[in-house]
């Protein structure tokens, strides 16, 4: 199956460690970051899937995670409106090489709303878009409209009532097959009712957040429950250490924008 054509990422900067978090975990190493952000890259290569690579912008030190302003489908892009002023710059960096693949075929989310592809999850021809401290209900109203107008559908999930939650995909992973992977607290929503469902381990919420590259789920090192539950589930799994990123509250879908076949 290939669902995933090519990758963008963008390098972590020296200033990677003063990006947004509340600092539970401690500071972030750089050297080490760099280090994981090159494995993730050679894991993604190895399925034969090619990866550009942005250059480091030391004046956005949370731009690595190239997921939050932009969302690539087959049929549109979209740039976002992130709503802190540390990452509202981002979409201005990206946005050259989104309009090289895609063309006249892209949109914007505009003030006042405010959105981050964080809380955007693609579920085949379905969205799934989070109301966050991030993404406010202007935003999500905007993006339900580019979306329809694409001819897919879409259910709006507020996550403003789980604690600690920075993002709808934090919390929860479209793995394909028709089956999504979140904490208990998300995979309960009615949205999801008509999905096989895989509630991650009570201990393990990080591990809710994966990607699907093809055939593979690339999946965080240290969840072993999860990891068997999905490996249970028919799953190919291979785990990455991503310890670094998240310091910075990121995970692995974070990193990365996952290209499909344009449909164009
Ligand atoms: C932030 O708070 O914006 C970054 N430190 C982490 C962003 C993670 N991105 C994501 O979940 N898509």
């Amino acid at each position: 199956m290939k669902e995933i054509e090519r990758v963008i990422v963008r390098t972590p900067s020296e200033s990677f460690w003063k990006g947004l978090t509340p600092g539970l975990m401690g500071k972030a190493d750089v050297a080490l970051a760099k280090s994981q952000h090159r494995s993730y890259i050679a894991e993604i290569e190895a399925l034969g899937i090619p990866v550009k690579v942005l250059p480091e912008l030391a004046d956005f030190p949370d731009s690595c995670f190239v997921e939050d302003p932009a969302i690539v489908t087959d049929r549109v892009a979209i740039l976002t409106n992130p709503s802190d002023k540390s990452r509202n710059g981002e979409p201005a960096y990206i946005e050259e090489t989104i309009r090289e693949i895609y063309g006249s075929r892209v949109e914007r989310i505009e003030a006042p709303g405010t959105l981050e592809g964080g809380d955007i999850c693609r579920a085949e021809n379905h969205f799934f878009i989070g109301c966050s401290r991030r993404t406010n209900r202007a935003g999500a109203d905007q993006l339900a409209a580019i979306v329809t107008k694409y001819g897919f559908s879409y259910d709006l999930i507020s996550i403003l009532e789980i604690d600690g939650l920075l993002h709808l995909k934090t919390g929860m992973t479209y793995i394909g097959d028709n089956t999504v992977m979140g904490l208990e607290a998300i995979m309960a929503h009615p949205a999801f009712a008509s999905y096989r469902r895989i509630v991650v381990d009570p201990e393990e919420d990080y591990a809710a957040n994966c990607i699907r590259l093809n055939d593979v789920i690339l999946f965080p090192e240290g969840f072993p429950r999860t990891q068997a539950k999905l490996t249970a589930a028919g799953f190919k799994v291979k785990t990455i250490q991503v310890s670094e990123f998240r310091k910075q509250d990121g995970g692995l879908s974070c990193l990365s924008l996952r290209i499909p076949p344009l449909a164009f």
